[in-house]
């Protein structure tokens, strides 16, 4: 993926391109360098849940807010395995597995690796989200065989304060560039409907877009507000708003996958055909994201017949 220089007022104008130009424009960018017709599945798990250090004011699994989650202790390799066999038989290429840590520690870290070792010895893509890491661990996870570690900036740096006090922006992007250093695919996203105004979602965009190299996957992640956190009562974002920063985000990411990711169970077929023809080409497959619900797989089947998607096999 190259790396770039996109500045401000570019996307700004990108932004404010008539909807069905920008529409024509994201689909011409994203048809030089996709087969239109594919989507990528993949399926998620949540391998330890809640009780996390991290105060992100949009998660269930932070330990700050009440959210009624139960939470869960690491969860076996039989476990796993099962589940991610499971997956597989129902069409995902890739298994994503996620953490509620800060980062890992010195003793969590080889179960996790044994783990990757069984998805991937299983035919799939592995994918996990365990927070904050060192160089070493980013290296550790590259030698079991990893594929892509999830990392999200999230929002804004000039927003991000106000959604997260117990890490840094900075703190992410070191953990980004040491994945980066490992060699192991970058998966960097964010989440839309915080509250943030449109030039924070221009910013966002920027901080991806200009990273020294583009991430290969980017999760684009609506608010799923959820009850007991700050974020519960905040305004939605606008439909056609969200639909432009996913075609903006394809012109400024062209090789990128991009991720339609949480938030798609809450919305109807028409939106998500407007998020497919913005140049969105990945989905979770399964009823279930890590702790709130997906877009129930049957309901998924059948919307991918019906417009002829058909999956697209392994990348990494
Ligand atoms: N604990 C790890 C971390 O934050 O680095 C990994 C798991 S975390 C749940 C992964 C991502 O899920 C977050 O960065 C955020 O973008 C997304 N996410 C969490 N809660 C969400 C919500 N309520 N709505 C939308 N996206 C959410
Ligand atoms: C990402 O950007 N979105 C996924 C994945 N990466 C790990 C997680 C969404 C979580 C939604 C809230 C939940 O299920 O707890
Ligand atoms: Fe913890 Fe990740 Fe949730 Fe933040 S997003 S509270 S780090 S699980």
């Amino acid at each position: 993926m190259s790396s770039n220089t996109w500045n401000k007022s570019a996307v700004a104008a990108l932004y404010n391109t008539p909807l069905l130009s920008l529409l024509f424009e994201a689909q011409t960018v994203h048809r030089a360098h996709f087969n239109p017709d594919e989507i990528e599945l993949c399926s998620l798990l949540s391998i330890k849940t809640g009780a996390c250090p991290e105060d992100c004011a949009y998660c269930p699994q932070s330990g700050h807010y009440k959210t009624g989650l139960q939470k869960e202790k690491l969860l076996d390799l039989e476990e796993v395995l099962k589940l991610a066999a499971e997956a597989k038989k129902n069409g995902a290429t890739r298994f994503c597995m996620g953490a509620a840590w800060r980062s890992p520690s010195d003793k969590d870290l080889p179960r996790v690796i044994n783990l990757i070792k069984g998805v991937k010895a299983l035919g799939l893509e592995t994918c996990v989200t365990l927070g904050m890491l060192h160089k070493g661990q980013a290296q550790q996870l590259k030698e079991a065989g990893l594929d892509f570690y999830n990392h999200n900036l999230d929002t804004s740096p000039e927003f991000y304060p106000k959604i997260i006090s117990t890490r840094t922006y900075q703190d992410r992007l070191d953990t980004l560039s040491h994945v980066r250093a490992a060699d192991i695919h970058v998966c960097c996203g964010g989440i839309i409907g915080m509250g943030e105004t449109r030039d924070d979602r221009i910013e966002l965009l920027l901080q991806l877009a200009n990273l020294p190299t583009q991430p290969e996957s980017v999760p684009i992640n609506r608010l799923i507000p959820i009850p007991g956190t700050p974020l519960a009562d905040i305004e939605h974002i606008d439909n056609i708003e969200f639909v432009r920063t996913v075609a903006v985000l394809r012109m400024m990411m062209p090789q990128s996958m991009i991720r339609l990711s949480a938030g798609r169970g809450e919305m109807s077929e028409e939106m998500q055909i407007l998020c497919f023809m913005a140049g969105a080409n990945s989905m979770w497959l399964g009823d279930k994201l890590l702790t709130a619900r997906n877009s129930a797989y049957t309901q998924d089947k059948k919307l991918l017949e019906k417009l002829g998607l058909t999956p697209l096999s392994h990348r990494a």
